[in-house]
C-alpha cells in the first residue's frame, strides 16, 4: 500500500514560510492587550501572516479540499467533513488534523506571533509553555457557505484537564458581515456550570445557529450581544476556551477561509483512558505529550 509522511513525527518547522529573525520579545503583547483578553475573552485584529503565507496556507487549503477519500494522506487527518450539516445550503467544510500532512499547516504550529501570545494568554499572570493540541480548518463557499453555531470551545475538550487552553483563529480571507465573518459575546467567558464547568454542547446538526439560547440562564440572554471582529487576512483573534463565538452563513460571491489552532498549556493531563484525538492515547492523569502534542514554545518564566 502507498504510504504518506507522517509530519507529526517532526516538532520543528520543516520550512522557513514562517521563519522570524527577532527575540521572542519582539512578539509580545502589550499588556494593555493582556488585560483586555481577561476582561473580553478575546482580542482581535492581531496582524499574524502576510499575503503570501496566507496565499501558501490557501493554497494548501485547496488541495485538502480536493483530497480523494482513497488518497493515503486521508489516513492522517482527525476529521474530515466536505459538509459538516449535510444541508446543500449551508455548506462547511470542517478539517482537523492537516497540520500531519502539509508542511505550511505543520509550520504555522510553531510560529513564534502565535506562541509567543499564547504563552501569555494561556493563564492569567504568568507566561506558560505552550503545547500543541489541534488544527481545525473552516471553508464556507461563495453564496452558500453555512454557520458555525454559537459555542464555548471548552465544552469540546473535557477530556483534557486542568482548562488552561486557547484558541487563534487566523482569517486567510477578509472577515465580513456578508461572508461569515466570526462574533464573540464579550465577557461570556464567564458563563459556567456547576463551578466552572463548561455549557454543555447544543449545535449537534451544525444548522441551528441559535440553539445555545435554549439552554442560557436569563442574565445570559440578557448579556448576549454579540459583536463582529471583521478581521483582514492575515489577522487573527485569541480567544478564551469558555468564550461563546460563532459565525454566520456566507452569502457574498467568495469562498470564506480560516485557520484554527488550538493550543494548552504544558501540564494539562489527559482525563480520560480513551481516544483524545485521531486514535492518541495518554493514560487517564499523564501529562498531554507525545508525537500528537509537541511542545511548541519553552516559557523560560519559572512554572
Ligand atoms: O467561524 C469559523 O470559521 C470558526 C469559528 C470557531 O469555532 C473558532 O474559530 O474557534
Amino acid at each position: 500500500m502507498e504510504t504518506c509522511k507522517d509530519l507529526a513525527k517532526v516538532h520543528h518547522p520543516i520550512t522557513n514560510i514562517f521563519q522570524l529573525e527577532g527575540g521572542d520579545d519582539e512578539y509580545k503583547l502589550s499588556e494593555e492587550l493582556v488585560e483586555e483578553f481577561w476582561k473580553k475573552g478575546f482580542i482581535a485584529n492581531i496582524p499574524i501572516l502576510t499575503d503570501v503565507q496566507c496565499d501558501l496556507l490557501l493554497r494548501d487549503c485547496h488541495a485538502l479540499q480536493e483530497l480523494e477519500a482513497e488518497d493515503p494522506r486521508m489516513s492522517l487527518m482527525y476529521e474530515y467533513h466536505k459538509n459538516q450539516s449535510g444541508d446543500d445550503s449551508n455548506v462547511l467544510f470542517h478539517t482537523l488534523g492537516q497540520w500531519r500532512v502539509f508542511e505550511t499547516f505543520h509550520d504555522i504550529i510553531f510560529n513564534r506571533k502565535i506562541t509567543v501570545p499564547s504563552s501569555q494568554l494561556l493563564t492569567e499572570g504568568k507566561r506558560r509553555s505552550v503545547r500543541w493540541w489541534h488544527d481545525q480548518l473552516f471553508a464556507k463557499p461563495a453564496h452558500h457557505g453555512g454557520v458555525v453555531a454559537w459555542h464555548q470551545d471548552y465544552s469540546y475538550w473535557t477530556r483534557t484537564q486542568p482548562m488552561a487552553h486557547l484558541t487563534v483563529h487566523i482569517a486567510l480571507d477578509d472577515q465580513t458581515l456578508t461572508n461569515g465573518a466570526l462574533h464573540y459575546i464579550p465577557e461570556s467567558h464567564k458563563w459556567t456550570r456547576n463551578g466552572g464547568k463548561p455549557l454543555p454542547v447544543t449545535d449537534f446538526d451544525f444548522k441551528d445557529m441559535e440553539s445555545i439560547k435554549t439552554i442560557f440562564s436569563e442574565d445570559e440572554l440578557a448579556g448576549f450581544h454579540p459583536i463582529p471582529v471583521l478581521l483582514k487576512k492575515g489577522e487573527a483573534s485569541f480567544h478564551h476556551p469558555l468564550s461563546v463565538h460563532g459565525s454566520y452563513g456566507n452569502r457574498s460571491e467568495h469562498p470564506r477561509r480560516a485557520t484554527v489552532l488550538n493550543f494548552f498549556a504544558d501540564g494539562v493531563k489527559s482525563a480520560i483512558d480513551g481516544d483524545l484525538i485521531g486514535g492518541a492515547h495518554v493514560p487517564k492523569g499523564s501529562v498531554m505529550e507525545g508525537d500528537f502534542f509537541p511542545l511548541v514554545y519553552r516559557s523560560l518564566e519559572k512554572q
